[in-house]
């Protein structure tokens, strides 16, 4: 590699995506070599990986790595690779995928809100019937996980109508929203909250937190079938067998679920078929290549200009 000539990207994500990738940064980045694995030749070259779910080892050995780009708000899937690197590790913080995650927790939260799954229930059968529905500012939206996309919920259900709650590792002030931090701000976080979105990563902190007991402690009181949980943060906070039982005993009215514990989920899970369950393939928001590659690259020029990088990730506390 010369001197003046930018450095290699090295492209690893699933067969699908994988050319839309190659394709924009090329397209781009016409200067910079893009690759889509390692080779003696070339590995040298190579400073930024943008990696979805690498291979572990993957980046073992790059002796010129200079930052591991996510292809997505979530890091869980870069950071499960135990050989990661100690180079940092950048993560998707875009309007783009902040809007679409932001339209998919608004259209949960209505269209449980509303009874969507019941009408539809209603109009399978030809009945005509009026569900009971409680005002919007009845009803407390409880965000777990008050970061850029919490946050940005929040503001679009706020002009809705709803109360607003969150609940976050650290504490927080957000205009509109009664706080709650820590441990011991989750039972009285749970206590206030009908609807209960998830948008927190996944950590070892907050691996399976989707539990039984953790549904106990929503609020009962509001939600004419009871509370709901929308889950559109990843499939390894919830206990999938707990969400099962607590719908069927009744502690939980409904679910949205849009991530799961293995996915593709398979086609034998219960959740498919479950009356109360509103599956969606893990839709919430599209990281767009043609919308996150131009912020990649502004990263990676100017971290070659001496800059420092945005958005990274505290890879102790794992997001
Ligand atoms: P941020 O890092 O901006 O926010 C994470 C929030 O979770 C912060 O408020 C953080 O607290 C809180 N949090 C983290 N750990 C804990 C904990 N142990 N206890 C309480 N709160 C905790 O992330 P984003 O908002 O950008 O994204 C959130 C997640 O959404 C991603 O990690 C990803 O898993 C998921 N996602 C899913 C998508 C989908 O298609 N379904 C698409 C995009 C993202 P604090 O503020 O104190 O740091
Ligand atoms: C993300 C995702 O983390 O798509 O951005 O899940």
């Amino acid at each position: 590699m010369t001197q003046s000539s930018p450095g290699t990207i090295l492209i690893s994500t699933d067969e699908a995506s994988l050319p839309a990738w190659v394709g924009v940064f090329e397209r781009l980045a016409p200067d910079r070599r893009v690759v889509t694995g390692r080779s003696a030749d070339h590995d040298g070259d190579i400073e930024y990986a943008v990696v979805w779910s690498q291979s572990p080892g993957l980046l073992i050995g790059l002796p010129n790595l200079k930052a591991v780009f996510s292809i997505g708000a979530g890091v869980d899937h870069v950071l499960a690779d135990e050989s990661l690197p100690d180079v940092p590790v950048v993560r998707v913080v875009a309007d783009d995928l902040t809007n679409r995650m932001g339209e998919f927790v608004v259209w949960q939260v209505l269209d449980q809100f509303r009874q969507g799954p019941a009408y539809r229930d209603l109009q399978r059968q030809a009945t005509w019937k009026w569900l009971p529905q409680t005002a919007a500012d009845a009803v407390t939206v409880g965000i777990m996980g008050l970061g850029v996309l919490g946050q940005d919920a929040a503001r679009k259900l706020a002009m809705i109508g709803f109360k607003l709650a969150g609940w976050s590792r650290t504490a927080k002030s957000v205009e509109g929203v009664a706080t709650y931090a820590g441990e011991d701000g989750l039972g009285p976080f749970l206590g206030a909250s009908d609807i209960v979105v998830v948008l927190l990563p996944l950590t070892p902190a907050t691996s399976g937190i989707l539990n039984y007991e953790l549904f106990e402690k929503f609020r009962r009181s509001t939600m004419p079938s009871g509370p709901v949980l929308i889950n559109a943060g990843r499939g390894g906070l919830q206990v999938e067998t707990d969400i099962i039982r607590a719908l069927d005993e009744g502690l939980l009215g409904s679910a949205s679920l849009d991530v799961f514990e293995t996915e593709p989920l398979p086609a034998e899970s219960p959740l498919w078929r479950h009356p109360k369950v509103t599956v969606t393939p893990h839709a919430g928001g599209n990281s767009e290549p043609e919308a996150l590659v131009p912020l990649m690259i502004a990263q990676m020029e100017d971290h070659d200009r001496g800059r420092p990088l945005r958005n990274l990730v505290d890879r102790a506390a794992g997001y």
